[in-house]
């Protein structure tokens, strides 16, 4: 599969699209979910144009797993979660609707509504 320059998270990074950015450094950015699986739900996407995790550069990967950890521990402290789901999906078999690399982070707060 090649990138495709206008998948709904490249329009985002290149300011096309609106999103609830709430972290930006040079190599991630990370923004609300529209479709939340719960409150807080965030998802972490590299600059690097790559459709999955597999087609990440070693540098992307550790920049996006890097931006994953720390606002990991910042969604579950501002969520008051017991824990945290981190998911990344590779390809439409698997689940994946949006065709450039993301990860989810999805607090679990104890009684606190499921979305979707
Ligand atoms: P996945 O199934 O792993 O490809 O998840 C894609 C996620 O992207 C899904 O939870 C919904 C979210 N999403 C889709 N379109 C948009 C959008 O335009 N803006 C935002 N913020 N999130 C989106």
């Amino acid at each position: 599969m090649s990138y495709d320059p206008n998948n709904i998270f490249a329009k985002i990074l290149r300011g096309e699209a609106p999103a609830v950015r709430i972290y930006e450094d040079a190599d991630t950015l990370a923004f609300m979910d529209i479709m939340p699986e719960a409150d807080g739900h965030v998802l972490v996407i590299p600059k690097e144009p790559a459709e999955d995790l597999l087609a990440l550069s070693e540098a992307g990967a550790q920049a996006a797993i890097a931006t994953t950890r720390r606002l990991t521990i910042a969604v579950k402290h501002a969520m008051g979660a017991s824990g945290v789901r981190v998911a990344q999906f590779n390809g439409a078999d698997v689940g994946q609707t949006v065709p450039h690399c993301h990860f989810h982070i999805v607090p679990h707060v104890p009684g606190a509504p499921r979305r979707n």
